[in-house]
């Protein structure tokens, strides 16, 4: 990604538009306009330096990424329940392969639930991510209740044991009244079954959407409480400068993020790491 570079390099240039050139780059790679005001204040006002902008930038960068705990919550019995939502095409399916291939490497016993019945493609892909993996799937036929299939998965997960149940949803914000019933619905059962909320509400966010993220981070959030985001697509071209807005503004925790199409392409959200990419 090399944004921190970048930016030092436009600094070092020094000509009238530097710092006008400094905010359009931040906010071109979603840096959000607060945090961005704030850098271009201090540049302005502070003894900011090409020997020291990199660094200032850091920390201030730092100081956003602390103030969320990217800390996974499980279950203080099992199964612990991991609800994923967000709109179609972000990688919520894939998102859930890569977790259920982590977690089993650990030693967990996982499930996947194919919440998204809306399209038979959905859960067919659920479906073959399973039998990849050899990890038990509980699904139903095309246009069925997704609230029964959720239902079915908890009762099968403890009965087997489960430690980690993970839930898929459908992504169809176009229909957002029914979408919000669906969810509402899946998250009403899910209390009902386990006695709680789903441990983690996990809202997948596509990078290369850039402010539409933000957008979707509203819609969702409407809708369910959201625990945390999985970033997806921060490989290629995408920068995650978005992930500094979906902090400081909502205060939500990123806690995984994608870096790639293949199983083994996620991590935990780590500040330093991420720092690191921001680098380059
Ligand atoms: N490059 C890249 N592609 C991804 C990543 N995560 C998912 N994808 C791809 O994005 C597309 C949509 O993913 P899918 O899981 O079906 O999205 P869903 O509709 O939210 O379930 C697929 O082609 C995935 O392979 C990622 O981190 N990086
Ligand atoms: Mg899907």
């Amino acid at each position: 990604m090399k944004l921190l570079k970048t930016i030092k390099k436009i600094f070092e240039k020094n000509d009238s538009n530097s710092i006008e050139n400094i905010e359009e780059f931040m906010l071109e790679n979603n840096f959000g306009v607060e945090f961005t005001e704030n850098f271009i204040e201090k540049i302005k006002k502070e003894r900011v330096t090409s020997e020291n902008i990199e660094e200032t930038l850091k920390e201030n960068i730092k100081t956003i990424l602390n103030s969320a705990d990217p800390e996974i919550h499980f279950g203080n019995s099992i199964p612990s329940v991991f609800l994923f939502v967000g709109t179609n095409g972000t990688g919520k399916t894939t998102s859930i392969a890569k977790l259920a291939h982590l977690y089993k490497n650990q030693g967990k016993k996982v499930m996947l639930v194919a919440g998204d019945t809306f399209r038979a493609a959905a859960a067919k892909q659920l479906e073959i991510w399973a039998d990849k993996l050899n990890v038990p799937i509980v699904m139903q036929k095309e246009g069925s209740d997704p609230g029964a299939v959720v239902f079915d998965g908890l009762n099968s997960a403890v009965s087997k044991n489960i430690d980690v149940l993970l839930i898929d949803s459908a992504g169809r914000v176009e229909t957002k009244k029914n979408l919000l019933n669906e969810l509402k619905k899946i998250e009403r059962i899910i209390e009902k079954r386990t006695g709680r909320k789903p441990d983690e509400t996990l809202l997948v966010l596509d990078a290369y959407t850039g402010q539409n993220g933000i957008a979707q981070i509203e819609v969702f959030s409407s809708m369910v409480d959201i625990s945390g985001i999985i970033l997806t697509k921060i490989d290629g071209s995408s920068s995650g400068g978005i992930i500094i807005p979906i902090i400081q503004k909502y205060g939500i925790p990123v806690k995984f993020i994608c870096t790639g199409e293949s199983i083994e392409d996620i991590e935990q959200f780590n500040t330093e790491t991420f720092i690191k990419m921001l680098t380059g």
